[in-house]
């Protein structure tokens, strides 16, 4: 019986739960919060991850009470002694050197990446003042490596684990290499630890970055308005009418809105793949019902596969590009996958959209461009396979005539 579930937005510190989780083979059902944040907010009101429920009703949140319960629920003395901590005074270092790590130092980490990263308003200041902070914490655990092998024991504890994945993130995230020079005990250090078989295989230290990442202040001129879109219909100026006036028109919201209503119901078939079996059900409904005059199928890759590190960035990646095609939604269905492992992966997948150009529905995402569009031919089985090994979602994909493993992907409808 499974022992619980743990959600997760597979980024930062919250990759080391499930990788504890395995390492410990507990049988834990890991869940992707992005996929369902209502449902996790309904059970975990303040919605923040990683966050664990039980059998019984127990519930847990916090990364360090979570990582302990994971490591009781083992109930191996020796592995729990490793972990934790073997003494009274070891186990008050473990804990000690969490908490700091988790407060002191993530804190400041946080804002000062999503401002460097353009995520968050930057403000000089503010972040000159997180960057001194994090140095004070990267100070204060080199010197402790100077004289000691690990964080907080003898042994590779949960501490050291919890700053492995730290300094590994941050390090593919922000800090370039002369931030990382600083800190020669803690790359010493991070050159043992990162063979530990919670750490192992989750980062590569070749795509750490050589330079660390710089706020850019957004160009003045907005590429997109320099870019006559004489093909599309222009955005309603004036307010809209409450009736359609038929001396004059309604302005449509959307470009594909002009194409009306069509015949084939996108959002039967969006039930049918929600709710029916896919192969067996779903996709031979779908094809008896496509309609190629109505809506076109594409074949999606995204053009940057080499810039990809972990596979749940690259699946991160996709979700925030679909959250941003959110005004085209109603028009397109379809699936990205990311295939491929840790270090080399990629993004593939196939996209039905209203009308037979995939710009007007794609455009709407500012990163869109990122992406490759292929049409595809529902009367070529070839194509027709690849769009139905694309939402079956349950075969290798084959990528220049090799077969690589679907490891994550997120439906578009
Ligand atoms: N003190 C909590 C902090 C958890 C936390 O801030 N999680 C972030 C991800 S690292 C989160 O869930 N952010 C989502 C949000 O703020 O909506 C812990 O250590 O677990």
């Amino acid at each position: 019986m499974s022992q619980g579930s743990l959600f997760v937005q597979q980024l930062g510190r919250g990759i080391l739960p499930p990788a504890l989780a395995k390492y410990l083979e507990l049988d834990i059902n890991v869940v992707d919060v992005s996929q369902d944040m209502e449902a996790f907010k309904k059970e975990f009101p303040l919605g923040l991850v990683p966050a664990f429920k039980g059998p019984e009703g127990f519930q847990l949140t916090e990364i360090i009470a979570v990582l302990y319960y994971f490591v009781e629920l083992k109930g191996d003395e020796q592995i729990t002694q490793t972990l934790c901590g073997a003494t009274t005074e070891e186990r008050a270092q473990v804990l000690r050197m969490l908490s700091f790590m988790n407060g002191d130092m993530a804190t400041p980490f946080q804002t000062y990446a999503l401002m460097q990263l353009g995520k968050f308003p930057y403000n000089k200041k503010i972040c000159d003042e997180k960057k001194a902070a994090l140095e004070t914490c990267f100070g204060i655990i080199n010197n402790r490596l100077q004289e000691y092998t690990y964080l907080a024991t003898e042994d590779i504890s949960l501490a050291d684990l919890f700053f492995g994945v730290y300094y590994a993130f941050a390090s593919t995230l922000v800090f370039g290499a002369e931030f990382r020079s600083q800190y020669p005990a803690i790359n010493r250090w991070y050159q043992t630890v990162e063979a530990h078989p919670v750490l192992n295989g989750l980062f590569d230290q070749s795509k750490f970055l050589q330079k660390s990442v710089v706020y850019q202040p957004p160009k003045k001129e907005s590429k997109k308005a320099d870019k006559p879109k004489a093909e599309k219909p222009k955005a309603a100026e004036k307010p809209k009418a409450e009736e359609e006036q038929p001396a004059e028109p309604k302005k449509p919201k959307h470009p594909l809105e002009v194409l009306g209503r069509s015949t084939f119901s996108l959002d039967e078939w969006k039930r049918k793949y929600s709710n029916e079996d896919t192969r067996p059900v779903a996709l031979p409904w779908f094809w008896e019902h496509y309609n190629a005059e109505e809506y076109s199928l594409w074949k999606v890759d995204f053009k940057y596969n080499d810039e990809l590190t972990l596979t749940f960035m690259s699946n991160n990646l996709v979700g925030g590009f679909f959250n941003r095609l959110s005004a085209s939604v109603k028009y397109m269905f379809g699936c990205l996958v990311v295939y491929g492992e840790n270090n080399n992966n990629g993004i593939t997948g196939a996209v039905m959209v209203r009308g037979q150009d995939a710009i007007p529905a794609f455009d709407v995402a500012p990163d869109w461009e990122s992406y490759s569009f292929t049409k595809l031919d529902a009367s070529n089985e070839q194509d027709k396979e690849f769009i139905n090994n694309m939402w079956a979602w349950d075969k290798p994909v084959v990528v220049d005539g090799q077969e690589k493993e679907i490891v994550d992907g997120k439906v578009l409808k």
